[in-house]
């Protein structure tokens, strides 16, 4: 059996290398050099190529290169009943909570503003807040966002999380569905958003959210571009109901160069690249999810399709 990989951003080698030094007979293709199709149980891909699916008659496993799968649920010729999975990376958990506590820092210590009085070579001292006295909301406590929350806080920040379903592994302030959002907004003057996307998510953090923020809060959106409502967010913070914004991800990627996030000068924009996968660490968990495959055993990190993550 054969794994098929494809995509547009990871170097197919450094995953090659990666299988091949934990199994050197690993049988890795990459797109489109399929050889006999029949053979191709697996594929690992962010979102597959047009027409994929129509060409691999024995599927049984589809592989997120990631840990959003939103982009492979709507697929549309994607063949139902195939489990899906996500990677769950120590290095991608590690990247994500690093690029959060980067991204609060940032707004925390008023980065923004100074390099905005550097260009005006303007000396002047804004407001000083403790790291104690500044709460941060984070929406999403999963995988990646409970580490990236459990960091922020470990900085002195005074932090809260929310998340669809109460839980119990949560050491911190903790506010869970629909009813519990406003709470959780209304004490966050920093917002960082790491949810999934689907269909309760999407848009969510649009005016509505906005009104419910502390006049002047910062979001970081680092979950998917479909959670946020851009023309929205230049409308909040062109009205001062936000300071500014530090941004991942898009509603189209990579971000048109028309788009007025690149030159707004309270939006900070990066690549979609709050994290990345390391081949080297994902390699074995995909390794070890094959050979359950092959052995009938249960599968690890297969999100629920209905839930949508
Ligand atoms: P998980 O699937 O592990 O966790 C999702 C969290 O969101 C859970 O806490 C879940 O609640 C919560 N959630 C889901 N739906 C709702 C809802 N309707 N209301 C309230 N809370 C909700 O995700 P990860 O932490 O691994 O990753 C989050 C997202 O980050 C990914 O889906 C992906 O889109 C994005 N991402 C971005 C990257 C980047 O580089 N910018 C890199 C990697 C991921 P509960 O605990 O109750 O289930
Ligand atoms: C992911 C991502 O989902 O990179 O892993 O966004």
């Amino acid at each position: 059996v054969a794994l098929l990989f494809y995509s547009e951003y990871y170097d197919p080698e450094d995953w090659r290398r990666a299988f091949r030094r934990r199994d050197p007979a690993f049988d890795f293709r990459v797109w489109p050099d399929l050889g006999d199709r029949s053979e191709i149980n697996s594929l690992l891909a962010w979102r597959p190529p047009a027409g994929a699916f129509g060409l691999l008659p024995n599927l049984k496993l589809i592989y997120s290169t990631g840990a959003g799968v939103d982009q492979l649920l709507s697929e549309p010729d994607r063949p139902q009943g195939i489990p899906i999975a996500r990677i769950t990376d120590l290095g991608q958990i590690e990247g994500m909570a690093t690029y959060v506590l980067g991204a609060v820092l940032r707004h925390h210590l008023r980065f923004d503003a100074y390099a905005a009085q550097q260009k005006r070579s303007e000396w002047s001292i804004l407001k000083h807040v403790r790291a104690s006295e500044r709460r941060v909301g984070v929406l999403g406590l999963g995988t990646l966002g409970l580490p990236a929350a459990r960091a922020i806080a470990a900085r002195g920040f005074d932090v809260a999380g929310w998340t669809r379903t109460r839980r119990s592994d949560v050491d911190l302030r903790h506010l869970a569905g629909p009813d519990e959002l406003h709470e959780l907004l209304e004490r966050s003057d920093i917002l960082v958003c790491l949810l999934p996307l689907t269909p309760q998510t999407r848009g969510i953090l649009g005016a509505d959210l906005f009104r419910r923020l502390p006049r002047g809060a910062a979001l970081v959106s680092v979950g998917r571009g479909g959670h946020l409502v851009e023309p929205d967010l230049l409308e909040a913070i062109d009205a001062g109901q936000l300071s500014g914004a530090t941004l991942d991800v898009f509603a189209q990627e990579p971000l048109p160069r028309e788009h007025p996030f690149w030159r707004h000068p309270r939006v900070f924009v990066t690549p979609h690249v709050a994290t990345l996968v390391n081949p080297d660490t994902a390699a074995p968990q995909i390794l070890e999810n094959l050979r359950r495959l092959s052995s009938g055993e249960k599968l690890h990190s297969i999100i629920d399709e209905e839930r949508g993550y």
